[in-house]
């Protein structure tokens, strides 16, 4: 069986917080392999097919204001169970939640409970890896 892949962004937090090399140093660190690297400022539409799922909740116009404020990293990465290891090291979705030890746990702020500045998005299912590695890396 071929290693699994999934799709890591850096958000426009890390960016702007100057966290991509850590960010990338963890995922790397673990053992992953980075396999595709872009930077890019997110236009609407790709952010909106990215975050489908979310359409019409409370938080969404914010998360793609938000999404779309600055440049974002986006990360290809590779090997055994990615998909579950990188959202295990980046930690659960509230900043102030998450564990210590965790990219967002250890970095990530609330701003005011923001709760999408969040730092990174990691693929939560192989069908979504695929989906969104097709469009970040179209
Ligand atoms: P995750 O990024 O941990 O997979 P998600 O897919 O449920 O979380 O949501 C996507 C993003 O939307 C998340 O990173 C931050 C934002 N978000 C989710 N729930 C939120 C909430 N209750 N309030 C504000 N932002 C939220
Ligand atoms: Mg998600």
């Amino acid at each position: 069986m071929s290693a699994e892949q999934t799709l890591i962004l850096v958000k426009p937090d890390g960016v702007a917080r100057g966290l991509t090399g850590e960010i990338l140093r963890r995922i790397e660190a673990k053992g992953y392999a980075v396999t595709g690297l872009r930077m890019l400022s997110a236009d609407r539409e790709l952010l909106a097919a990215h975050y489908a799922e979310h359409a019409g909740k409370p938080f969404y116009e914010p998360l793609i204001d938000f999404m779309s404020s600055g440049p974002t990293v986006a990360i290809r990465a590779e090997g055994d169970r990615v998909i579950e290891g990188f959202r295990s090291l980046a930690g659960t979705t509230d900043p102030t939640a998450a564990a210590p030890g965790t990219i967002r746990g250890d970095l990530g702020r609330d701003w005011g409970l923001k709760v999408q500045q969040n730092l990174v998005h990691g693929s939560d299912s192989p069908e979504s890896a695929a989906r969104e590695l097709a469009l970040w890396f179209a």
